[in-house]
């Protein structure tokens, strides 16, 4: 209940007699529930959650026996009947919900205020407890692991759609739910696209090869680039593979609690600038990671927010030259009062197999 005491806080504070919480990763990091359909209904003073049938004894096994249980497929209605009866008037919902269920929650609480409110949950879930980072380290060593494997693994000849289903597959033999996301392999000139998609390409002698996978531990993701190199490599790649380690470790060098998000980002694209490949480095430096792969905080142009300790995120600068390949270099960063710790250990110093 304790995050849910904190989300009843943070209601009151934003003068708000009821919140409904629609998105499942949310309401799985209040309740410890996880399906595919349920309802919360959170108010200062209570707390009530809404699922189908087929989900009613995963959800009373879990649940909190402070949380009242509905059984409904109808939980707008309900939310209807719970504001009338408690004369609920200003109700905050989350602002991703579909068009229809907009509609039919101004149709059910017509004479209510709606207001929708953002990064209410998500502002929770930016600071990870203990138990989390436990469960992160856990997703972040599975991939470290499936890393180290992957390099015994691969061949030249082989496609990038075989690299990636040795990823998948082992991160699973080693404990993972699922993946993060679809692993991206992209080899020789696919990995000039930041986010390739694997295909049939097979790896050729002097090919650059990004492996970017993740793997989902208990609820929790992990998120992890290395590029590797087929055979030989030339001056250049060499070169530029270093400028990107030293773009990623200058992050966890200066990453601490109290930073601007753009001075993290800074400390990446400082030197990639300086080296001169400056539009080259073409997206953010990173992103939060949870229970979600990307999540809050987010590294935008003009953010004035800052690094808590207790956040998880990625610190991942790349290079990519259009027409020739492209490199990445991905950590997963916890971010303390006083620095940070990597919590991602695979080698990521130049490898050629
Ligand atoms: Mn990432």
């Amino acid at each position: 209940m304790k995050r849910l005491e904190k989300l009843q806080a943070e209601l009151v504070a934003r003068g708000l007699d009821g919140f409904l919480v629609n998105n499942l990763t949310n309401i799985y990091y209040l309740t410890g529930f996880s399906g595919s359909n349920a309802t919360l209904f959170v108010e200062p003073e209570a707390v009530t959650f809404f699922t189908d049938s087929r989900y009613t004894l995963a959800a009373k096994a879990i649940l909190d026996p402070a949380i009242d249980f509905v059984e409904t497929r109808a939980e707008l209605a309900e939310v209807a009947g719970i504001v009338q009866d408690r004369g609920l008037k200003r109700i905050g919902f989350e602002p991703n919900v579909p068009y229809y269920y907009y509609q039919e929650l101004t149709k059910r609480l017509a004479d209510q205020e709606l207001v929708a409110e953002a990064s209410v949950v998500e502002g929770l879930r930016l600071i990870k407890d203990e138990s989390e980072i436990a469960i992160i380290q856990e997703a972040c060593k599975i991939s470290d692991q499936a890393f180290i494997d992957a390099l015994e693994f691969i061949k030249i000849g082989q496609t990038e759609l075989e690299i990636a289903t040795f990823l998948d597959f082992r991160m699973r033999e080693l404990g993972a739910s699922g993946l993060s996301f679809d692993s991206i392999v992209a080899s020789g000139p696919n990995s000039a696209m930041p986010h390739a998609h694997p295909g049939q390409r097979q790896l050729e002698a002097g090919d650059t090869l990004t492996l970017d996978f993740g793997c989902v531990f208990q609820h929790y993701a992990s998120d992890m680039t290395r590029t590797i190199y087929l055979d030989h490599v030339q001056d250049e790649q060499a070169a530029l593979h270093q400028l990107v380690l030293d773009a990623n470790q200058a992050v966890i060098a200066q990453a601490t609690a109290g930073m601007l998000l753009t001075d993290f980002d800074q400390a990446a694209r400082s030197l990639i600038d300086q080296a001169g490949y400056g539009p080259a480095f073409s997206h953010s430096i990173g992103h939060g990671m949870g229970l979600e792969v990307h999540e809050e905080p987010f590294f935008r142009a003009g953010s004035e927010d800052r690094l808590q300790s207790g956040m998880v995120v990625t610190d991942e600068p790349g290079i990519y030259l259009d027409g020739k390949y492209g490199l990445r270099i991905e950590d997963d960063l916890w971010i303390q009062e006083e620095g940070c710790q990597v919590l991602t250990k695979a080698p990521k110093e130049l490898i050629i197999i």
